[in-house]
């Protein structure tokens, strides 16, 4: 019996020296081990064995056991140790490796110009203010003097919703809700925002684009007020050199009124194809509040007095980037947008 035992282990410890998988390792500790095993096969026979030789037989079978089991042991191990190297280098990562350079965006060429156009006013001491896209025919036209029938609303194509419901033509309606929300406090604001007309679209024109005005109130405010304030603006968009003219002009809401120009941004204003040869370019509308605009909007004419001033981003980007066409704006070619993303 101790030969069968002594042949038993050496057969066993050959067979698991062989062994490269789990599987193998377990169907081979069942094999002599198990139940019904060759090890408890052979000790089914130590019933016959005399009182002198078990204890010696069972010695031989617990070193075999024990031997089989730590070669079993030892295996497992090695298995399991491999398993966890196998899974942590399948988990490692270098994080020494150079990122994947993800596609940015930037902002919008016009976000940019309004935001410019923003930031000078706002260093001027300006709040901003925004109102409703759909106005009441009050806000929008009846506030700024354009009572019904005036001629100057036909001038306006505008696109109506309702008889007084419509989207606004311009963002004074958010400078006359300003006024009544101010009870006759001064005032210095500017309003950014979509406008809305019904235009045909070409180079110059969208029925839709975006306006940032400006209204200042309060006792002896000067068209020289206005006149400083613009300088300063147009030289912080443009740069230094620039210059600005007035032109007398007519709108309902301010008298007087003035139409103002930039010497011209391509020449320096000697004279090129941009401002076909005259040195300016227009660049906003302008003038003195309308003491019938003040009065509606809750302030006395006698006591103060505003100057306002109205400009399309669209083409204030146009002339500081010399773009030919407005409709780039809209169109969204990656090739027109990407030129503004690092400027
Ligand atoms: C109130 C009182 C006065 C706003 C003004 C202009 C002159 C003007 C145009 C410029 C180009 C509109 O975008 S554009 O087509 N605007 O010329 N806007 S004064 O005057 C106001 C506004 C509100 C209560």
């Amino acid at each position: 019996m101790k030969e069968r035992l002594e042949a038993l282990r050496v057969e066993a410890l050959q067979e698991l020296h062989q062994v490269d998988n789990p599987q193998q390792l377990n169907d081979l500790r069942v094999k002599y081990l198990g139940k019904k095993g060759a090890l408890t096969e052979i000790l089914r026979g130590m019933g016959g064995l005399s009182a002198e030789e078990r204890p010696i037989i069972g010695q031989v079978a617990n070193d075999v056991r024990a031997a089989i089991e730590g070669v079993i042991d030892e295996k497992q191990n090695a298995f399991l140790a491999a398993e966890t190297e196998n899974r942590l280098r399948a988990e490692t990562i270098d994080v020494t490796l150079p990122g994947k350079a993800l596609p940015t965006g930037a902002v919008h060429p016009l976000n940019k110009v309004a935001q410019e156009i923003e930031d000078v006013f706002v260093g001027l001491g300006y709040s901003i203010a925004e109102g409703p896209e759909v106005e009441t025919d009050y806000f929008n036209f009846e506030a700024l003097n354009l009572p019904k029938n005036h001629p100057a609303r036909d001038m306006q194509d505008s696109f109506y919703i309702t008889e007084d419901i419509l989207m606004r033509t311009h963002t004074s309606p958010v400078q006359v809700r300003t006024m009544q929300q101010m009870n006759g406090k001064p005032i210095k604001v500017i309003c950014p925002g979509k406008v809305y007309r019904r235009d045909d679209d070409d180079a110059t024109h969208s029925f839709m684009f975006n306006q940032i005005e400006g209204l200042v109130v309060g006792p002896n405010i000067r068209m020289s007020d206005l006149k400083g304030t613009l300088l300063q603006f147009v030289q912080q968009m443009f740069g230094q050199q620039a210059q600005i003219r007035l032109r007398p002009s007519f709108f309902p809401f301010t008298e007087p009124s003035a139409e103002v120009d930039v010497t011209c941004v391509q020449c320096g204003g000697h004279g090129c194809r941009m401002c076909k040869q005259t040195g300016w370019l227009e660049i906003l509308g302008c003038g003195m509040v309308h003491p019938r605009v003040l009065e509606m909007g809750g302030y006395d004419p006698k006591e103060v007095s505003g100057f306002a001033f109205g400009m399309g981003v669209e083409r204030i980007a146009l002339l500081k980037y010399g773009i030919d066409d407005i409709r780039h704006f809209y169109t969204n070619d990656q090739r027109f947008l990407s030129q503004f993303a690092r400027m």
